[in-house]
């Protein structure tokens, strides 16, 4: 009975410890995230957890609710006031999903509230292909129409960011193809929409007509007049800081890039990755337009590009922040009075950070692909 009472106590005992270490520990880690920039990452909605998120969203008219986006192919909306949590929308059996390919862009209309038009870009099968569509959000039982839809040679470089720009129209990104070094020359080739950042008017037309003042709107050379932007090799996120397109460039094996976007602007892909020549034999950087920031791949291997912070924590007040999915890096980028830029890392976080958002306040939101969505604090 006594010997039977000390196992007890020491099973307790053992547990108790247990716990506290991995209190220990885990408060360890997170204090080690902060450490670098003095800043937190404190868990978010609840620390409800989600399937392999890639993208959070809200919409304007409904604060309170955010959308998070699974890559498997649902879109699930939490209430951050109630805490309540439901599939806005599951097109499971639409998508095809793992590595690079999903579910992988969401964008509310900017009339969202009263037409409920909802767009989202996701990879199907039989063809391999993007498509983006749109849902009626309004309708009992909501129907996909097809705005868009490109053919995948390969299963990455999808790219797979949609936004409504401050001007109301839509703009996709669109990575080279897949497969390494854009064995068809896609991102430099016009007459294609692989590598590049599209702008199309989906209020008109169907399903969408082209803005005339596109850089290769009216052309007489066979270019696509859906092309805003190209020369990039996987922009798998961009995002609108007033009318300034910021992207992050998934590069090759070597560097990681983060551009600024403009309008018939060539990124430089496949001759250039980041500052550097890649087919060398004919590096002909010129009209090419470089990166505002690269890193080499000692400090990670694919960028995730983010926002400009407009929170509240006025150290970062205007940077860009971006992190790496690998090495769960992130970063501030700040542009200088003699327009130079810099990086500054905040975090070193533990998390796969597949995307960033912001609050309706502007505060900055941290995707872990394992799951979790985080908060930045000072
Ligand atoms: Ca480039």
């Amino acid at each position: 009975m006594a010997r039977k009472n000390v196992t007890a106590i020491a099973v307790i005992i053992l547990l108790i410890s247990t716990i506290f270490l991995g209190m220990y520990f885990f408060t360890l880690n997170i204090s080690n995230q902060s450490r670098v920039g003095h800043f937190r990452l404190d868990s978010a909605l609840n620390s409800a957890r989600f399937q392999s998120p890639v993208g959070i969203f809200f919409e304007p008219s409904t604060p309170d609710i955010y959308y998070i986006l699974e890559q498997a192919g649902r879109v699930i909306s939490f209430n951050n006031k109630t805490l309540e949590q439901k599939v806005f929308l599951d097109i499971r059996d639409k998508v095809t999903s793992g590595g690079e390919t999903g579910l992988l862009g969401l964008a509310f209309h900017p009339d969202y509230k009263s037409n409920g038009r909802l767009f989202l870009d996701y990879t199907a099968s039989n063809p391999l292909r993007t498509k983006v569509v749109e849902y009626d959000m309004n309708s009992a039982q909501p129907k996909e129409k097809v705005i868009l839809e490109v053919n995948q040679p390969y299963s990455n470089h999808n790219g797979g960011a949609i936004v409504f720009g401050p001007d109301g129209y839509l703009y996709i990104s669109l990575g080279d193809g897949g497969s390494g070094g854009d064995p068809h020359n896609n991102a430099q080739n016009l007459k294609v929409l692989l590598g590049k950042i599209l702008r199309i008017n989906v209020d008109a037309g169907t399903p969408y007509t082209i803005p005339n003042d596109n850089p290769f709107y009216g052309n007489k050379d066979g270019y696509r007049e859906e092309i805003f932007a190209y020369g990039l090799r996987n922009v798998w996120k961009f995002t609108f800081d007033g009318s300034v397109i910021w992207a992050g460039d998934v590069g090759q094996g070597k560097y990681e890039e983060v551009d600024i976007i403009t309008a018939g602007g060539n990124y430089g892909w496949n001759i250039m990755e980041g500052n550097h020549c890649f087919l060398a034999s004919s590096c002909n950087q010129t009209g090419l337009i470089p990166p505002v920031a690269e890193y080499n791949h000692d400090h990670g291997q694919s960028i995730t590009g983010g926002y400009v912070y407009r929170g509240k924590i006025s150290e970062i007040n205007g940077q860009y922040i971006y992190a790496d999915y690998v090495t769960g890096k992130i970063w501030g980028l700040q542009k200088h009075q003699n327009s130079t830029y810099s990086s500054s890392l905040l975090f070193d976080s533990p998390f796969l950070v597949s995307s960033f958002g912001l609050t309706p306040a502007g505060e900055l939101l941290v995707v872990d692909h394992q799951g979790f969505i985080y908060i930045m604090k000072k």
